[in-house]
């Protein structure tokens, strides 16, 4: 089944993929987080297992359906599974983890097929001017031309916003290859 509108949320480990889609979904997002094993990776308490799902209701006639990916890298398998149908994505990006820069390059490659369409939207949280410019460039050498933003996947609005910028993008994508 194709499900219309359906946003992915990528990213590793505590990136903020839960975090943002609890805080955008209209009614309380699904989830499937258990006991975080890994502490050692990131410090938190759960951390998610299968997938995360939400839907948040954008204007009268644009329901857009979110779907969080597991971020630990031995759910690689499941991300394609999540992916199917997607389209576009939200990568977050945690700049206050050492592997950030690497971290933020793996994701987009392992979405390769989105980034090439610049079908993805990279959010940054925790992050210093210094490092956003650091992130800007590391994009562009990559030959990457996707949207950066700096979003507390905490905050309704700033989540709204990049929503809305992402599906703004690819409506241009869109009516370019048209
Ligand atoms: N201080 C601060 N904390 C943040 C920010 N964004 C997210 N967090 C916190 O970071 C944690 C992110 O955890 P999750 O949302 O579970 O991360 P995830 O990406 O779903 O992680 P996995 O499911 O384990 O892959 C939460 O405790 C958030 O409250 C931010 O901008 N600033
Ligand atoms: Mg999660």
């Amino acid at each position: 089944m194709q499900i219309q509108n359906k946003v992915l949320f990528i990213g590793p480990m505590g990136a903020g993929k839960t975090t943002a889609i609890q805080t955008l979904s209209d009614d309380v997002a699904a989830s499937t987080e258990v006991q975080n094993s890994n502490k050692e990776m990131f410090n938190k308490e759960t951390t998610t297992v299968a997938m995360d799902y939400g839907a948040i209701q954008l204007d009268d006639n644009q329901r857009i359906h979110l779907y969080g990916i597991p971020g630990q890298k031995h759910f690689e398998p499941v991300w394609p599974v999540v992916a199917k149908g997607a389209i576009g994505a939200i990568l977050l990006v945690n700049a206050s983890q050492p592997n950030w820069q690497q971290d933020t390059l793996y994701f987009i490659k392992a979405f390769d097929m989105l980034a090439k369409s610049n079908s993805i939207l990279v959010a940054a949280n925790r992050i210093t001017d210094e490092q956003h410019d650091e992130l800007a460039e590391l994009l562009d050498q990559q030959g990457y031309c996707l949207p950066l933003l700096t979003t507390d996947p905490r905050f309704h609005d700033e989540l709204v916003l990049a929503l809305n910028i992402l599906i703004a993008n690819l409506e241009i994508e869109i009516s370019i290859d048209d």
